[in-house]
């Protein structure tokens, strides 16, 4: 299925929805203060071609299984209390500091051991399976939850496409650095490139999305345009945004919270109430704009679908 704005436009040439965005930024310039306010609008202004596929339409899209009937959360608070360190570590900044980051043109490469390694550009991930919608639940190592809309297809999909050689074991996730576009990241205190990792088994699991929209449209910069991963059982960080390399490979690759802190974050990262972050319990989580905290349950709720790929494992030591 295409990912289409008004017939068979291909995903490179969907023009932004800019009138819509500029009301929202008004809105919200209104209150943030009018200074703030002129300088976002002579951007939008003078650089209307920079600006990101955010916020078009996606059509054609089908709903997906797993889907939770939980209240959304919504758009907004998502759009806006978000983890992307690239932009800066405030919930607030990445918001305000993707705005103008540039996820066209766009590819990935898909490489390692694999027998068909392909650059794909975003035409091509887009088209490469239909788009379904998928509600899923989000659990953030904060202990903070969303529930998401999200759109986009299984990853098997395109892991199988590239045929993994028998010695692949695991895959490799990078996020693109670019320290121009990212000028907050030097301040995070984590290294980039941003990388995460998966076991094959688990990046070939059927809840395993390779997400390129929410909400009906194309996926916003502060939540990983063009394209990221959502892996709804494991917190969220393992959920890598603005993939740039796939990569098959024999060993257990790297991930980034495990270089920073491997005390506080594993490589596995299920989320699991009963294995407390070190600093705070895992037990209980708040959803974005709820007051009372609720239970976070083993695998986000999705054990039913995953517990058996851990069977016989310890999950304190593998945590
Ligand atoms: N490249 C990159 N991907 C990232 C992060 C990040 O800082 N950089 N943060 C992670 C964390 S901690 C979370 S909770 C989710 C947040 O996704 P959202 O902003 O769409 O809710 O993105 C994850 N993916
Ligand atoms: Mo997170």
């Amino acid at each position: 299925m295409l990912i289409k704005n008004r017939g068979e436009i291909p995903y490179s040439e969907v023009t932004p929805k800019s009138l819509y965005l500029n009301r929202r930024r008004f809105l919200r310039g209104a209150a943030a203060g009018v200074a703030a306010l002129a300088g976002r609008f002579s951007q939008e202004i003078l650089s209307p071609s920079i600006r990101a596929q955010a916020g078009n339409k996606l059509s054609g899209v089908v709903k997906g299984p797993f889907g939770t009937d939980e209240k959304v959360t919504p758009f907004d608070d998502v759009t806006h209390y978000n983890n992307f360190y690239e932009f800066g570590t405030d919930k607030e900044q990445p918001a305000e500091l993707a705005k103008n980051f540039r996820t066209h043109p766009w590819s990935v490469s898909v490489e390692g051991e694999v027998k068909k390694p392909k650059v794909y550009d975003m035409d091509a991930i887009a088209k490469m399976a239909p788009l379904e919608e998928r509600i899923y639940r989000h659990r953030c190592v904060e202990a903070w939850s969303i529930v998401v809309p999200w759109i986009g297809f299984p990853l098997n999909m395109l892991l199988k496409q590239v045929e993994p050689t028998p010695k692949a074991r695991f895959v490799a996730f990078q996020s693109l650095y670019d320290p121009k576009q990212m000028p907050m990241a030097r301040w995070a205190g984590i290294s980039f490139p941003y990388v995460e990792g998966l076991r094959l088994d688990e990046a070939m699991h059927p809840l395993a999305l390779l997400c390129v929209g929410m909400y009906g449209e194309t996926l916003p910069n502060q939540n990983g345009a063009p394209v990221r991963l959502v892996v709804p059982w494991k917190y969220g960080f393992k959920s890598i945004k603005s993939i740039v390399k796939i990569r098959l490979v024999e060993s257990q690759p790297p991930t980034t919270w495990n270089l920073a802190i491997p005390r506080e974050y594993g490589f596995y990262s299920n989320v699991n109430p009963d294995v407390d972050h070190p600093r705070w319990s895992q037990a209980r989580e708040r959803r974005l704009g709820e007051f009372l905290k609720r239970k976070t349950l083993a695998f986000n709720g999705y054990g039913d679908q995953v517990a058996q790929m851990y069977s016989g494992m310890d999950l304190m030591k593998n945590f």
